[in-house]
């Protein structure tokens, strides 16, 4: 996907000191009247009625026809920078809405939020109205200072400590006390030449700003062979090639999408350097505003050194097998541009690696080859390699999401049954339990005060469609910000899952990934329980004590600022979690909030 295509209207906003440079993100607070106060009990009553007066808003009402149409009108919108007049896509559009092929095999009865009409916030600000804000503007938690550029400081070297044994660290955010900043890293730390002599990379991912990345590549690189992994097809795939026209060392790769409404949600860099080679799984896509004032996770491995001239394919293989884990990852693709990777990969020593990938790649999957992928392969992993704890029913697990898709009527659909199965999973115990589930993902009030204001919200792309049928899940929400000063004021775009002890001091396993709690991207099982499907790519790694000689992991306990004495995992939330009051509700993209003016003093008013 690529981001300077936008066919919404978006207005830029001109409130007095935003002038003419604008956040990264910065899609301008709509405004249209207020439809009345929206509030409702933590898991009832979404005022349907609203839905009834304005059903479906869309960009291109005449064309949106086929849901890929939708899909891409919402990935548009979700990240605008230019704005672009999109010529005459009526005919291909319209020719998309045919092809739903994929369905036929599948006997889900639930459809994830991707075949749904997410009606993107596209956004319009009347001068009158934008005035009248503007005067109503409130003090900004964030003071005076709101950083439109990274500060000078930004780009100061942060490398990490190389004793970091997780070798898991959050993105540097934009206008936030520095302290929070210590210890994590922004795309151009990554690509520094002190990791290694770049000679090629591959960057898989959804959504790219191709000028964008060719910049955060260190000058003397910034010509070596990159090769781009992506899902976009038709217009989006045309619009990706057109991006990279001015870079002949960008050569782009298709994925396979064969199942309908699935995406290419993977994002991973392999870096080949003179010294070696260098796996980062992140969950940042390659545009400047995934990398601005979210939160994001990512796991850097170790330098991988290359193997003697004549070692054998499976020398190099690491105790979790990843070197094993990554080739079938890659191989999945079953792309030509790829094949020069998977044998550099067999050509180095990936033994030190701690940790275990947990991948999507899209199927249908039976017999053995369901535990390859998606949420079995993390039953597998959990069950093989976390031990059973004493009280393992008061362990609480934790979800955290920046979108959710679609999981049924009820919680026993996909969510309470087989998921929760998963995730409750720990070592070989006959008995399971069933123990909390804690759900974290913004509320509304999360989103106003954030960094970003409501346009952070153009990021968690829940949709009231997706919400009003599945108002049984907001019982399990909790806050993603437990207080307004600290690295919670970034709203996620990290995705993580982990099991917690009840005072959720120790972990009993931790995993950050691309995979948001939607079906399409953990796979569901179909035929009873005979075969899973898997929609999306998506990559995750899983930290589990077994690997680092650990019964549990101590929860670090203040992550900031990082100093070298502290131990223990730096989970990037705040625990416990809080759960919503009765005033809260989950962030959802397509409602208004015309009446309570934001951190920047805009307001919401989706189209
Ligand atoms: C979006 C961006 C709003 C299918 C896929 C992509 C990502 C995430 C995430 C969530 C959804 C993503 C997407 C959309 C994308 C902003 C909406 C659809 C509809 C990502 N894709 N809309 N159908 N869709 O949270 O990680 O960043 O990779």
């Amino acid at each position: 996907m690529s981001q300077d295509s936008q066919h919404g209207k978006w207005t830029v906003s001109s409130s007095e000191d935003e002038d003419d440079q604008l956040p990264p993100s910065s899609s301008n607070p709509p405004q249209v009247p207020d439809p009345g106060s929206f509030s409702s009990p933590v898991e009832t009553k979404v005022d349907t009625t609203y839905v009834e007066v304005k059903p479906e808003p869309s960009p291109i009402p005449v064309l949106v026809v086929g849901s890929e149409a939708r899909q891409q009108a919402t990935k548009n919108q979700a990240y605008p920078i230019k704005y672009e007049s999109s010529p005459s896509l009526a005919g291909k559009r319209k020719l998309e809405a045919a092809d739903g092929s994929g369905w036929a095999l599948s006997d889900s009865d639930d459809d994830d939020d991707a075949k749904k009409n997410n009606p993107p916030p596209a956004m319009t600000v009347p001068s009158s109205k934008r005035k009248k804000v503007v005067n109503e503007r409130p003090p900004s938690p964030h003071g005076r200072v709101y950083y439109i550029d990274e500060p000078d400081d930004f780009f100061e070297s942060s490398v990490p400590c190389q004793d970091d044994m997780f070798r898991f660290y959050l993105n540097k955010v934009t206008g936030l006390d520095k302290k929070y900043n210590s210890g994590a890293l922004h795309i151009r730390d990554i690509l520094l030449p002190l990791f290694g002599t770049l000679k090629e990379s591959v960057q898989f991912n959804y959504c790219f700003d191709l000028a964008w990345m060719v910049q955060q590549y260190p000058p003397e690189f910034r010509d070596r062979p990159v090769l781009i992994v992506h899902g976009d097809k038709r217009e989006a795939k045309a619009r990706l090639v057109q991006q990279a026209q001015p870079f002949p060392h960008i050569r782009l790769c298709q994925a396979k999408l064969d199942i309908a409404f699935g995406t290419h949600h993977t994002k991973m860099m392999l870096l080949w350097y003179e010294e070696g080679f260098r796996v980062i799984i992140l969950t940042s896509n390659l545009i400047r505003a995934d990398w601005y004032q979210k939160t994001q996770g990512m796991w850097m491995s170790p330098l991988f050194p290359r193997l003697p001239k004549d070692s054998s394919d499976t020398c190099g293989e690491s105790p979790t097998f990843f070197k094993r884990d990554l080739l079938e990852y890659l191989a999945s693709y079953r792309a030509p541009e790829l094949e020069e990777w998977i044998q550099r990969i067999k050509e180095h020593d990936l033994s030190e690696t701690r940790v275990y990938l947990v991948g999507s790649t899209p199927g249908r999957y039976v017999g053995p080859d369901m535990e390859r992928w998606g949420h079995l392969r993390l039953r597998k992993l959990l069950y093989e390699h976390t031990k059973c704890i004493p009280d393992e029913e008061r362990w609480p697990v934790v979800g955290q999401f920046s979108s959710i898709g679609s999981m049924g009527v009820d919680k026993t659909k996909w969510l309470a049954g087989e998921f929760q199965r998963t995730l409750a999973t720990v070592g070989k115990s006959a008995l399971r339990p069933n123990p909390p589930v804690h759900l974290l993902y913004p509320s509304v009030e999360d989103v106003r005060m954030s960094l970003e204001g409501y346009p952070a919200g153009g990021s968690l792309p829940y949709s009231i469609q997706t919400a009003q049928k599945q108002l049984w899940l907001h019982s399990y929400f909790h806050r993603w910000q437990a207080d307004s000063t600290g690295r919670t004021h970034a709203m996620p775009h990290i995705k993580t899952y982990m099991r917690a002890s009840p005072d959720f001091t120790q972990l009993a396993w931790f995993l950050v990934t691309s995979a948001n709690l939607s079906k399409a991207a953990w796979g569901a099982l179909e035929k009873n329980n005979t075969q899973v499907m898997v929609r999306s790519y998506e990559l995750g790694i899983l930290y589990v004590p077994s690997a680092f000689n650990m019964k549990t992991f101590p929860v670090r306990k203040n992550p900031f600022p990082v100093s070298s004495s502290s131990s223990g995992f730096p989970v990037p939330f705040d625990l416990p979690p809080t759960r919503y009051t009765s005033k809260d509700q989950p962030w959802i993209w397509n409602i208004p909030h015309s009446q309570a003016p934001d951190t920047h003093g805009n307001v919401w008013v989706p189209s």
